[in-house]
């Protein structure tokens, strides 16, 4: 056997130089690489053809790790071209030294794990054989070609070629008939670039493609000057993108906006080019179809405006997909190109090419005559260029096999049953949408810190369970599901581009601030879904979150959400307040207001006597408020054919335990006496509260009880129990997601103001939990205070209360105010329902 390595890195794209930059320099261990390629460059070296060049701005799609290297390059262009992007790639190989690292012009053929060495063992298509003890492959999602489908190629008399392999000497198209097949982002850039160089340009689209304007031109001085001022502030803002360019937030739901309003922010995002028309226009165009229709129909419009034959505009305007469901293109004078004489379209969706003939293109309907074909066929992203390493895992699974179904993978950076081998930007990671060099870096630096805790903590074996990557695989589904990316037809997002290739969610669609703060919190409990030495950590809670839960949380990091902790009192009370914005609207009804005691009563219009809620609104007794609760009140209202009393209570600090119990008892002891003149039944109150409100609910119950007055229900919505309990989802839902051990002590803390611990703060307390009205318990599975919400519902049981417990998994606390956008907080409400029906009579014996 060969040599022996710490670590096989193969490719030299953006990938492949920043990790062996990293592995060697940073890590010091010891590298081979490969390079199928004869020279570094990836992607920027394979396509050279006429045209090609980046959709991210290049000042951010080049590297932010290193400070010299983003000083010392000036981009010429915006989007730089596939020529510069090169020169740049060749530049920081020089400066960083790794070009020593490679082996070029070799291509690995198999990649074989030996368990007992725990090692791998590489071979290459030039007879050498090495072993790793990792290996690091930054093949690329889309280094592979789609193989060709048409027969004959090897027949056609003419000049053939793939974009994807473009000869690297001219290639001279003056007074030639060129054939382009395919549409896509690289079919675009040709056509649009050869239009005025061949004499005959023939375009064979299937599916036209929402292409809008690139926005391309040169950088002038002034320009690189402000560049070069502001790269940090570009950076950060980049990274807190959902795609990793600092763009401006879109101006929320299209489908809120008038139809002027959309027509204003689609023209001024059109103009200024680029992934802004996704991004910077409306918050719903990616997830409804009928929002992303105004933005179909704009683009079609604006094509049918450029293209002066109609018939060929309606052939190139795309109806049978949703804007973004395939990788959107971008074009600089594509649809001009249509208005040359010798610029024609030729649809093969309605007759397909058949073959390629000795002269040109044969489809069922026609023969065509070329001297040049250039296929723009696409690629078989993300599988294949694995595949093609040959890879065989523990007890010789085959990568094929494994992955017969569609792609698994764990953050898309390993894939279990294969220990040591990690992945750049592999299927399920974020990089389709994510500007690739900060993905690239990301991912590298995630790895190359597994690596030093695995090479420090003399680990022979890192790699993700299955159940991690179940997981993962769910949470990608579920979030792409949410979007209208699965009702694209073809689209290589899902891998529909290849025939026969298993359709699934090929990439995380969360955003890069919510992959990244993912991949940070598995870094942080130890590698969480990891096994290191087969000894597996448990999958942490932000890869469990239910797909909805996982995207709203995502928004809120790409907005610079602050951890709740972190924010001051007057924070806290504008984070609940804004929360608001998250419901669903309630529906319109009577509401009384009452001042002593403060509370707003609603009143479905139905005939009486209804049964009542008293509804406490949450926010840790320190904030939220009657307006907070005004949507939710209105729905229970509507849905129970309920009178529901929103009770006000007095907030901590200013006034701490026990001003809320107090207050919260008091409308209670109000409601009895007086729903009646409201159509309300005083013998079907049923007492409710959410988060802290649900503390204050359990709390008011208890003092019915004892106080005499009959409660038909009480329902609590994750309840905070008790300050010092000691429980498994405390520590396991320490850090969140989204609400901290530390809010949580700093709530409890400003609610009690230093008073004793009694069962007015703390119910679980009580003397005697018997003879309360029957509850209802709602927990979340992530949700620290999960347990002694559910211990207490245990509690209630054991004291001969009939309970109902009810755990929603995948949810955090607080979701009960995010109904608009997380659509499984309509299960609560039927929960609620459900249980709000069965109180039909007092229930409760009177003390
Ligand atoms: P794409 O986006 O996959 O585009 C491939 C194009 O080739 C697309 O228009 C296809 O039509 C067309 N195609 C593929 N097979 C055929 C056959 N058999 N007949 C006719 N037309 C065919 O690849 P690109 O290289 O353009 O872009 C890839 C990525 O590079 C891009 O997304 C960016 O991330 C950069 P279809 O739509 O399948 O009907």
């Amino acid at each position: 056997m060969g040599s022996h390595y710490d670590v096989v890195v193969v490719g030299a794209g953006f990938a492949g130089l920043y990790a062996v930059h990293k592995m060697c320099d940073e890590l010091g261990l010891d590298i081979q690489a490969f390079e199928a390629a004869g020279g570094v460059g990836g992607t920027w070296w394979w396509n050279r053809y006429p045209g090609a060049r980046c959709d991210f701005e290049s000042i951010h799609y080049s590297y932010s790790f290193s400070e010299e290297i983003q000083r010392g390059w000036e981009w010429s262009e915006r989007f730089a071209g596939q020529p510069e992007i090169l020169a740049y790639l060749e530049w920081v190989a020089d400066k960083l030294d790794v070009r020593r690292a490679f082996r070029f012009n070799t291509r690995v053929t198999s990649t074989t794990w030996d368990d007992k060495a725990a090692r791998w063992i590489i071979c290459t298509d030039d007879g050498a054989t090495c072993t790793a003890r990792f290996v690091v492959s930054c093949v690329g999602g889309l280094s592979v070609a789609k193989e060709p489908e048409f027969p004959g190629s090897e027949t056609f008399r003419g000049e053939l070629y793939r974009t994807s392999s473009w000869p690297h000497e001219p290639v001279d198209l003056t007074g030639k008939r060129v054939a382009v097949i395919g549409t896509g982002s690289t079919g675009i850039q040709v056509i649009q670039s050869i239009a005025n160089e061949a004499a005959e340009v023939t375009v064979f689209q299937r599916t036209p493609n929402f292409a809008a304007p690139l926005g391309n031109e040169p950088v002038d001085l002034a320009q690189r000057r402000w560049n070069a001022e502001h790269h940090a502030e570009l950076r950060a803002g980049s990274r807190q993108h959902m795609i990793g360019v600092p763009y401006d937030p879109p101006s929320g739901p299209a489908l809120a906006a008038t139809p002027d309003e959309r027509r204003r922010i689609f023209d001024k995002y059109w103009d200024r080019g680029g992934f802004r028309l996704l991004v910077s226009t409306f918050s719903d165009v990616i997830f409804n179809q009928q929002a992303n229709e105004t933005i179909a129909e704009y683009i079609r419009e604006r094509i049918r405006e450029r293209v002066k034959d109609p018939a060929t505009a309606a052939l190139l305007c795309p109806t049978d997909h949703p804007y973004a469901s395939k990788r959107p293109p971008f074009e600089t004078g594509y649809y001009e190109a249509y208005n040359l004489p010798h610029v024609h379209l030729v649809d093969v969706r309605s007759a397909p090419i058949e073959a390629l003939t000795p002269i040109g293109v044969r489809t069922s309907s026609k023969s065509y005559e070329f001297d040049v074909i250039i296929l723009a066929t696409g690629f078989d992203v993300f599988t294949r260029p694995l595949l093609n390493l040959g890879l065989r895992g523990r007890d010789g699974l085959k990568l094929e096999d494994r992955w017969a179904n569609g792609p698994t993978s764990y953050l898309g950076v390993q894939i279990a049953g294969f220990p040591n081998l990690f992945v750049i930007n592999g299927p399920k990671s974020a990089v389709a949408l994510y500007n690739v060099p900060l993905a690239t870096e990301d991912n590298v630096n995630f790895v190359a810190a597994a690596l030093a805790r695995a090479i420090a903590d003399k680990t022979a074996t890192f790699e993700a369970t299955y159940e991690a990557e179940e997981a993962w695989g769910r949470l990608c589904e579920g979030i792409l599901n949410l979007t209208v990316i699965p009702h694209s037809k073809g689209s290589w997002y899902m891998g529909e581009n290849i025939p026969g290739k298993a359709r699934a969610a090929y990439f995380f669609a969360g955003g890069a601030p919510l992959y990244r703060a993912i991949c940070a919190e598995i870094a942080h409990v130890g590698y969480g879904g990891f096994a290191l030495d087969r000894v597996s950590a448990p999958i942490p809670p932000m890869v469990r979150l239910d797909p909805a839960a996982a995207l709203l949380l995502g928004s809120m990091l790409a907005r610079g959400m602050k951890p709740l902790d972190e924010l001051n009192l007057d924070e806290v009370r504008a984070v609940a307040e804004s929360l608001r914005e998250l419901q669903l609207p309630g529906p319109a009804m009577r509401v009384e207001t009452v001042e002593a005691p403060r509370a707003r009563i609603y009143i479905p219009d139905r005939a009486g006597p209804l049964p009542v809620i008293v509804f406490y609104h949450g926010g840790g007794w320190i904030s939220g408020s009657l307006d907070l609760a005004d949507a939710p009140c209105r729905r229970l209202a509507d849905e129970n054919g309920a009178i529901v009393v929103s009770a006000h209570y007095r907030l901590a600090p200013e006034h701490s335990f026990p001003a809320a119990t107090d207050d919260t008892f008091a409308a209670l002891s109000w409601v009895w006496k007086h729903v009646g003149a409201y159509g309300g039944d005083p013998g079907r109150i049923v007492v409710m509260g959410e988060s802290a409100g649900a503390n204050l609910a359990a709390v008011a119950a208890i003092r019915a009880r004892d106080a005499g007055i009959p409660l038909a229900g009480q329902v609590l919505i994750y309840p905070p129990i008790d300050p010092e309990a000691s429980t498994a989802s405390r520590t396991e839902f320490a850090d969140g997601p989204f609400f901290t051990r530390a809010i949580g002590e700093k709530m409890w803390g400003a609610y009690l103001g230093g008073a004793e611990l009694t069962a007015l703060a703390a119910p679980s307390r009580a003397s005697s939990l018997a003879g309360l009205a029957p509850a209802l318990v709602l927990t979340l599975e992530l949700d620290m205070s999960r347990d002694e919400a559910e211990d207490y519902a245990g509690a209630l049981a054991s004291a001969g209360v009939p309970v109902r417990l009810h755990r929603f998994d995948g949810l955090f606390h607080g979701v009960f105010n995010m109904s608009a956008f997380i659509p499984r907080v309509r299960e609560m409400y039927a929960s609620i329902g459900e249980f709000v029906a069965t109180c039909k009579e007092q229930i409760t014996e009177v003390a």
